[in-house]
């Protein structure tokens, strides 16, 4: 059975180039993805999680304001009772000098795994094969940073 993922950009960003490459690598890799788009609230996130029944939640964010539009976001993934993984990735602080301080600070917020905006698609993929515990199709060769 294919896992489905939820895929958008959150908050008012409407960078649409990386989740556009990320759709495609993901569903070339075997996922089904539902992609939400640019300028997608948590809520839709949350409620595309429940309706598809989802394995994980890929949230990008490119403008800088990840940290502001992410808050209580995994309360409202709790309140609504989901085991789904969540991901973010993307230019995810003005600057971005110290990711690994940007990358804890995710963390903290209740991200399972945060990239940067050096992310290969082949490396989320990896990522979610790993979490899934999805048997790669061949041995897997790329390095997961998240
Ligand atoms: C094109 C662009 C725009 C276009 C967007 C057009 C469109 N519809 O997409 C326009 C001109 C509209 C624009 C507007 C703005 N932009 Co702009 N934009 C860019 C630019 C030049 C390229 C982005 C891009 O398409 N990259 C190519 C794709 C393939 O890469 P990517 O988006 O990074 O995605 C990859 C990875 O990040 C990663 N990834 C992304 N998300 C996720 C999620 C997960 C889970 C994972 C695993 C990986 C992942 O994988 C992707 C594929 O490899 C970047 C600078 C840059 N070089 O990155 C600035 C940039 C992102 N923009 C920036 C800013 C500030 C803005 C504006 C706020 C400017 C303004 N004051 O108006 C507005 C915001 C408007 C809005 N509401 O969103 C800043 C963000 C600064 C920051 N975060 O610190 C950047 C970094 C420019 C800069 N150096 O200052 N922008």
């Amino acid at each position: 059975m294919p896992k489905t993922v939820i895929l958008g950009v959150i908050g008012s960003d409407a960078h649409v180039v990386g989740i556009t490459i990320l759709e495609q690598a993901l569903q070339a890799a075997g996922f089904d993805v539902v992609n939400l788009g640019v300028q997608s609230s948590q809520a839709e996130f949350v409620e595309a999680a429940r309706r598809e029944d989802a394995s994980a939640v890929l949230v990008s964010s490119l403008y800088g304001h990840a940290e502001q539009d992410c808050q209580g976001f995994h309360e409202k993934i709790a309140e609504a009772d989901l085991d789904v993984l969540t991901y973010i990735g993307g230019n995810l602080a003005v600057g971005q000098d110290d990711f690994e301080q940007t990358r804890r600070r995710f963390r903290e917020l209740g991200f399972d795994r945060v990239f940067d905006s050096e992310t290969d698609p082949e490396e989320a993929i990896a990522a979610l094969r790993r979490d899934l515990q999805i048997a790669p199709t061949e041995p897997e060769t790329v390095p997961v940073r998240g």
